[in-house]
């Protein structure tokens, strides 16, 4: 697999350019899910140990099915496949960019929960306007093993998200281990009280907010990802769902700025406009930088060709 590294405010993406799976026609939503069922083992090979890192979130280009778009794109990470990822549509058109495929402006990535529109401000800087975006559940209450009672917030923001207004734990660096604890106990207790969202579907992202520490920035934010890593970056799809949030409770109106720092002090500015009944299109301004390109290798007496996936 021939691959290129780069990373949006600190957080990794790996975008396979080629020798990835061939995972045929149809929706992205239905190639997705043939990459889970039949080719699990490139997104192990890409993304875990050795040749990984629980922190990349890995980007395979597909064809994509609607022709205004530059490329169809699946994100995955460590432990599965995700619906949208922010910090990784800015990767990736900074790493097309990059290629020479596409030029400065605007382009369109499709992903298997929608159409997003990027514009790519300068070679690193990119605005992304995601899917739409939408509070599910409001103040919904949980008694966490603990942690007590944690009152949180159910969104949508091309990911599932449980957001937690006042954080368990100060949003330092020096935390990151009982920030995380905390987030698993609450994805643990979300999951056996069977509260999800929309359709059934599956909380698999946790975030906590607090005070930011930059004079300009609105809020600082924990975010905890599936496979158990905290997002470097502010999260895209997070601060799509914060935004929905704010919307909803009339804090935030439309097209005001919402400067989101990372819990490494990295920044996306972030504005929405309204569509309807609450929902919204947000829109994420990052910048990404390439790191490294090259080619992943498999001896075939390497136990771990396809990863550490114990
Ligand atoms: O930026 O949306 C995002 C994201 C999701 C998981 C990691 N980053």
């Amino acid at each position: 697999m021939r691959i290129i590294d780069s990373h949006t405010e600190g957080e990794p993406t790996r975008v396979i350019i080629d020798g990835g799976p061939d995972l045929g026609s149809g929706s992205l939503q239905e190639r997705r899910q043939r990459f889970k069922e039949q080719y699990d083992s490139y997104r192990s090979t890409a993304i875990n140990e050795p040749r990984g890192s629980e922190a990349v979130v890995g980007a395979l280009l597909c064809e994509p099915v609607n022709s205004t778009c530059a490329a169809g794109v699946i994100f995955f990470n460590n432990t599965g496949y995700l619906g949208m990822c922010g910090h990784g549509a800015i990767g990736v058109v900074v790493t097309l960019y990059y290629l020479g495929r596409i030029d400065l402006g605007v382009c369109r990535l499709e992903t298997p929960v929608g159409i997003v529109e990027a514009n790519l401000l300068s070679p690193n800087k990119v605005m992304i306007e995601n899917v739409t975006s939408y509070r599910y559940r409001h103040k919904v209450s949980l008694n966490v093993p603990e942690l007590g009672t944690v009152v949180g917030d159910i969104a949508w923001g091309g990911n599932w998200f449980f957001l937690v207004e006042q954080s368990p734990f100060a949003l330092t660096f020096p935390n990151l281990k009982p920030l995380t604890d905390a987030a698993q106990r609450i994805r643990s207790e979300l999951e056996r009280q069977q509260i999800t969202g929309a359709n059934g579907e599956e909380i698999d992202h946790i975030e906590f907010f607090g005070p930011a520490e930059s004079f300009d920035a609105r809020s600082r934010n924990f975010v905890y990802c599936p496979g158990g890593a905290y997002d470097r970056s502010p999260c895209g799809t997070g601060t799509s769902a914060k935004l929905a949030c704010l919307a909803a409770d009339g804090k935030l109106q439309p097209h005001e700025p919402w400067i989101q720092e990372s819990i490494i002090g990295s920044r996306f500015i972030a504005t929405y406009r309204e569509l309807t009944d609450q929902h919204i299109i947000p829109t994420i301004t990052g910048t990404a930088f390439i790191c490294s390109e090259g080619q992943l290798i498999q001896q075939p007496d390497d136990p771990f060709r396809y990863g550490i996936t114990v």
